[in-house]
Order: structure tokens, then C-alpha cells, then sequence
């Protein structure tokens, strides 16, 4: 549900009429932090000063991958004074997005506000997603790109470009102008079991949105750069982003978006096969040798991408042999390519006459072949508990 058509979307006018009954609802606050003490203080006071002036009650769930800065100190001074909680995660991997699921499952009330700790997202906004909440959408994004709201003047064009191209991939996904959103509110009631999601990298916000197929509404916010501590964003990140992205597609459009992911594949390994194809020329070998020989690199790049991405929510299968199992299969997809161009040119006058339609006619018979074997056996149908595991 998008903004336009959203008859949920906040507006001044929802805000203030539902000032009186949302008074009555109380809120858990849970924000993920990882070496924020330099912000803990600021943000506790100013959630206390927002929730103080809406009337609600509430909560302030940290969720902390063991940061060693005095995070846990500070937290527990904030507590003799306020309703401040944090929650030390050990022993697993250190990640933003299963922070946010264990602060969701420690929630004592079902309104929830997801934040940063590093004071980007304004607290002084919670009242305002909390009373959108009231109206009818299950999940209230505090939104940089909703009309009235605003991204900090200091970007560079680079992160300008970066963030928009970002929003723009996860926009089919789900009706919401800034779907990458790291602020938001939901009750808790309206989410399916959390064991659901799977979120690689830093978008949960997405992950619920699009998986739990969440109405959403988007209340505008002016986001500011964080002043203290620094940013774990990092490039891994972003390569995960995409992976997730992808991950999410394969779930909204099914196999729609499996075929064209497989085909997509498969043109990235048409370009690795002619750069070997050329490259190794250009050392001097022999061009059918050469022929040979960059079918492997282009096969295995096939072969790995699909594992990761076209089929990434497969089961897992040992490496080897389902490697040798994708040679076959390409094998066999290059045999009916092959046979039908030569069927067809030696058979059909029309296509003695037109080759290149023989040609794509080939090219067809063969991607499906190998698209039918793939889906079917290579990468197997069959869901198990390791289906979703990350690779
Ligand atoms: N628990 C936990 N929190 C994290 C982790 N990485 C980032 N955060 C928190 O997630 C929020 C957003 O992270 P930040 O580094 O500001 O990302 P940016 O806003 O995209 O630059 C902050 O509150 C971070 O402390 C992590 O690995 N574990
Ligand atoms: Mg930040």
C-alpha cells in the first residue's frame, strides 16, 4: 500500500486526532547498538523527553553485540533513572538485523519503534509513527523520502546516488518510499512468526515489510548524520544488500524472478567465457584450444552464482557434485543448442534461409533445457531446515 493510496499515510491531521487514545498505549523502544556508548546518554534522554510529552508508556530495549567501550556501564546508571534495558548478545555473529529480531522477541509491549542509537533518527518522532500506527497500517516508516521529509544537507553526491539507487532496487518490492528505512513502528501482533525472516545484512526494516507482507505508511523525518562514535557500514555490507535484495525478489515475484535471475546469470557467464575466450588468445594459444578451455571459468561462474543467488534458498548440496552435475546439465543444454540449429537449418528451408533464427531458436531450447535441470536437479526442489542458511 503506497503512500498515495495509503489512507493510513500520516498526516498532521491523524497525528492530532489520535493523540487521546494512542496516550494509552504504551511502547517498547528497541534500538541495536554496537560501540554507541558516546550516544547512549542523548538518546535515553531524549526518548524519555518525546514519550514524557506523548503520555505513553514505554521501554528502551539496547541490544549490544558485546561492545567493549563501556556501553553496559553506562546503560546501567540509565537505568536507575529511566526504563533503560540492554541486552548483551555472546557468542554469535555480530549483525544489526538479528539485534532488531531479539529486541522485537524481548518486547514487553506489542507497539514497537526500531531506531539507530546514533541519534539519525530524530526520538522527538516516535509519538508521531506511534500514533500513524493507530490508524490502520501494521508498520510506520519514518521516512526521509515521504513528501515533507528530508536527508541530512551534508551528503555527498556519491552518498546521494548511492542511497537513492539503493531505494530505487527494493522499490518494487513493497509500496514504500524509503523502504531502506532503519525507523520504524509496528505491533508486534501483526507479525508472523520471526523464525521467518531472514535477513542478510543491515535491511530488517525491508525484510519485515516485504516477507511479512506488511501494510505500510510513512510518517516524513529529517534525518541527520550521526555526530558521535562512527558508522559500521562498510562494503561488505553493501554486497550483502544486493544479495538480500535478491533474496526478496525470488520471495515477492517467485519463479518470474528465478528465470530472469538464471538468465541474468548466464549472461554474466557469456561475458567471462568471451573475455577468456579473447584473453587467452592474446597469450597465444590456439583459438579452438582456447574455446576449450574458457567454457570452465564461464561454468563454474554459472555454476556459483546460481548457487548463491538464483537458487539460494535451496538446500544445501555438496560443492563438487553439484558442480559436476551443472557441467552436465550445461553439457546437455549445449548439445540441444547445438542439434537444434542443426535440425532446424538442414530440415526447415525456412530456416536454411533465416540461420540466426535457428540460431536463437537454438539459444532457446537450450537455456530452457538447462534452466529445467537446474531447477529440478542440479540445485534440487526439495525444502529443508538448511534451506535458508547463508551461503
Ligand atoms: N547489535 C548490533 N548493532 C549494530 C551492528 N552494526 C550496527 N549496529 C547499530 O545499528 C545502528 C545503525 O548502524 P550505523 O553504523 O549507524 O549504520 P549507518 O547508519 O548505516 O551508518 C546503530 O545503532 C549501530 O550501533 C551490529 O553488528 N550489532
Ligand atoms: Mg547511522
Amino acid at each position: 500500500m503506497g503512500l498515495a493510496r495509503n489512507p493510513c499515510s500520516w498526516s498532521p491531521q491523524l497525528t492530532a486526532t489520535s493523540q487521546g487514545r494512542a496516550d494509552l498505549k504504551a511502547a517498547s523502544i528497541v534500538v541495536p547498538t554496537y560501540g554507541e556508548a558516546s550516544n547512549l546518554r542523548a538518546l535515553a534522554e531524549r526518548v524519555a523527553a518525546a514519550m514524557a510529552a506523548s503520555g505513553r508508556t514505554w521501554e528502551l530495549i539496547l541490544v549490544d553485540d558485546d561492545s567493549a567501550d563501556g556501553s553496559v556501564e553506562i546503560t546501567n546508571e540509565l537505568a536507575g533513572r529511566l526504563p533503560v534495558r540492554m541486552e548483551v548478545r555472546r557468542g554469535v555473529p555480530r549483525d544489526l538485523s538479528t539485534a532488531v529480531l531479539e529486541g522485537i522477541r524481548l518486547a514487553r509491549f506489542d507497539r514497537i519503534v526500531v531506531m539507530d542509537a546514533d541519534l539519525s533518527h530524530p526520538p522527538e518522532r516516535i509519538p508521531d509513527l506511534l500514533c500513524a500506527l493507530d490508524g490502520c497500517a501494521d508498520i510506520v516508516v519514518g521516512s526521509r523520502y515521504a513528501p515533507g521529509g528530508e536527508i541530512d544537507q551534508g551528503w555527498t553526491v556519491w552518498r546521494r546516488l548511492n542511497s537513492r539507487l539503493a531505494t530505487l532496487l527494493a522499490r518494487p518490492l513493497v509500496a514504500c518510499k524509503d523502504p531502506l528505512a532503519g525507523f520504524f513502528a509496528l505491533d508486534g501482533n501483526t507479525l508472523p512468526d520471526l523464525g521467518r525472516f531472514y535477513p542478510i545484512g543491515y535491511k530488517i526494516g525491508l525484510e519485515l515489510m516485504v516477507r511479512g507482507r506488511l501494510r505500510v505508511a510513512e510518517v516524513p523525518i529529517a534525518f541527520s548524520d550521526r555526530v558521535l562514535g562512527a558508522s559500521k557500514l562498510n562494503w561488505r555490507q553493501q554486497f550483502n544488500y544486493l544479495r538480500h535484495v535478491h533474496r526478496l525478489y525470488l520471495f515477492r515475484y517467485g519463479r518470474l524472478a528465478r528465470v530472469a535471475s538464471f538468465l541474468g546469470v548466464g549472461a554474466s557467464g557469456f561475458v567471462i567465457d568471451v573475455a577468456f575466450y579473447l584473453g587467452l588468445q592474446g597469450l597465444g594459444i590456439e583459438h579452438r584450444l582456447a574455446r576449450f578451455l574458457s567454457f570452465w571459468p564461464a561454468v563454474t561462474w554459472n555454476w556459483r552464482l546460481n548457487r548463491a543467488l538464483t537458487f539460494a534458498e535451496r538446500p544445501w548440496r555438496p560443492r563438487a557434485r553439484q558442480w559436476a552435475q551443472f557441467v552436465g546439465s550445461s553439457l546437455l543444454g549445449l548439445g540441444l543448442n547445438v542439434g537444434t540449429y542443426t535440425a532446424l537449418t538442414s530440415l526447415v528451408a525456412f530456416f536454411g534461409r533465416n540461420r540466426l533464427l535457428a540460431l536463437i531458436c537454438g539459444v532457446a531450447v537450450g537455456s530452457i533445457a538447462n534452466y529445467l535441470v537446474a531447477n529440478g536437479w542440479v540445485y534440487g526442489r526439495r525444502r529443508a531446515a538448511t534451506a535458508n542458511r547463508l551461503r
